[in-house]
């Protein structure tokens, strides 16, 4: 298959092409080693057990900056003081990147395809002449949107929240900002739509109505989704957990929480999840458990694809490495039928002191590998060994007879109680987890 790499007028990644798969004995670092787009594993090309999608903010946006010290990159494609010049520049390259690394998505927020204006009329216009011109470069090189989303958390007039501002006049220059967002991923043909809710939370419950904002975020997104199925909106409306950071409690704070969010709101027809690692961590679970959580809700959406740093605490968003958690996320992710409309979105960002233009190639070959290499011993696992075999057994009880009748509802606390004492004290059974953890690694390779 011929490769279509559409490149503006500069080429900003000069020297690197379209990155080919060469096979794991390869030590080429800009090959990639295990992923092979069209290997079919599990009856699906590795493709479309991925989807992945490169996320514009911290690849293109990026700039190594943090509380303690400025900017470490130069972004060559955001040199230009006027900020739709910038903007246009940082495109070129966003495709010219996409394209190269050969993935088929992208995902952005409103203000980092176009600059934010001095009123919400100019914010609109720029980021109209951005999605018409974001609009030409998919068509050109068949790169989708899995999904866009509006930066409610930037700006100094959302220091209070979002949609859970104590002030109704932020809320509705929220509304202004999502309505044009999901404006913007309609025309571009969004498989979802995403809420992040970075400061839709509270620093001290002190100040703050809680139940108030949770009503005021319940309507808004209500009200979004009214208006996004109004303009045929079919794609799935997602909600991302986080726990803390920016806000010091965030709303969304894990899945479980936004499952009950979801049920209480009557948003649970329109609106999924969309995971990612290092949010999970951070709220005290594993990746592989809330993505269970998701699915087994019926609410799993999507994948943001991440890790964090396991000695510290915060979210540093680093691209995905850790094989041992990649096969425990695809092991789930086989078992609960895939990503389906979602994707594995890398919101991963490079470390303040990787500064070369190749370190963004490789911090994407080295996750999709991760993932590609997890994904073959995942399935291996699951085909070749009685790990599923073993997992179902501790649970054999309730095949069949009385156990079977309970698992139906049929047996009462009564009946339940005189069984009790009929069967007498149960054996122990081992759950052997140690061998469950030795069939794993026995695998990795
Ligand atoms: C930040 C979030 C953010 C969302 C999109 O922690 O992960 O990047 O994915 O707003
Ligand atoms: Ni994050
Ligand atoms: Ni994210």
């Amino acid at each position: 298959m011929s490769v279509h790499v559409t490149i503006g007028d500069r080429e900003y990644f000069r020297g690197i092409s379209r990155i080919p798969f060469e096979g794991p004995d390869s030590d080429n670092v800009l090959a990639f080693k295990y992923y092979d787009e069209h290997r079919v594993v599990a009856g699906t090309p590795m493709k479309d057990h991925f989807r992945f999608a490169v996320a514009y903010w911290h690849s293109f946006c990026g700039t190594g900056v943090d509380p303690f010290g400025s900017p470490t990159r130069r972004l060559p494609w955001s040199t230009h003081d006027d900020p739709m010049t910038a903007a246009r520049e940082r495109l070129d390259a966003a495709f010219e990147f996409i394209t190269k690394l050969g993935v088929p998505f992208y995902c952005f927020h409103d203000r980092d395809l176009a600059p934010e204006g001095r009123d919400v009329e100019e914010s609109e216009d720029n980021l109209r002449e951005m999605v018409e011109r974001a609009g030409r470069k998919q068509a050109a090189s068949g790169v989708r949107l899995l999904w866009g989303t509006a930066n409610l958390f930037s700006h100094p007039r959302y220091m209070n929240g979002a949609a859970t501002n104590p002030d109704f006049r932020v809320v509705a220059h929220a509304a202004a900002q999502v309505k044009a967002a999901l404006d913007a991923t309609i025309e571009l043909g969004g498989e979802n739509y995403v809420f992040w809710g970075g400061r839709e939370g509270y620093l001290s419950l002190l100040n703050t109505d809680m139940k108030r904002e949770l009503d005021h975020l319940g309507t808004f997104l209500g009200k979004v989704r009214d208006y996004g199925r109004e303009r045929s909106f079919e794609g799935t409306f997602l909600i991302e957990p986080k726990p803390m950071e920016p806000s010091k409690h965030q709303y969304d704070y894990d899945v479980s929480t936004v499952i009950a969010f979801l049920q209480r709101y009557d948003l649970d027809r329109d609106f999924k999840l969309n995971i990612e690692n290092n949010h999970a961590t951070l709220a005290g679970h594993s990746f592989a458990h809330e993505i269970r959580v998701a699915a087994d809700a019926n609410l799993f959406g999507s994948l943001d694809v991440n890790q964090g740093d396991p000695h510290n605490g915060w979210d540093t968003d680093e691209f995905l490495h850790n094989l041992y958690d990649a096969v425990e996320i695809m092991l789930v992710l086989l078992s609960v039928g895939g990503l389906t409309t979602g994707g594995m979105n890398f919101d991963a960002k490079l470390r303040r002191n990787s500064t070369d233009l190749e370190d963004l190639f490789i911090g994407h070959i080295v996750s999709m590998d991760t993932l590609a290499r997890a994904l073959m011993i995942a399935d291996r696992i699951l085909r070749d060994s009685s790990y599923a075999d073993l997992k179902r057994q501790r649970y054999g009880s309730f095949d069949d007879g009385r156990g079977a009748a309970f698992e139906r509802g049929e047996i009462g606390l009564e009946e339940l109680a005189e069984l009790a004492a009929e069967l007498g004290e149960p054996e122990p059974i081992s759950a052997k987890q140690e061998l469950f953890e030795g069939l794993i690694n026995r695998h990795l390779r």
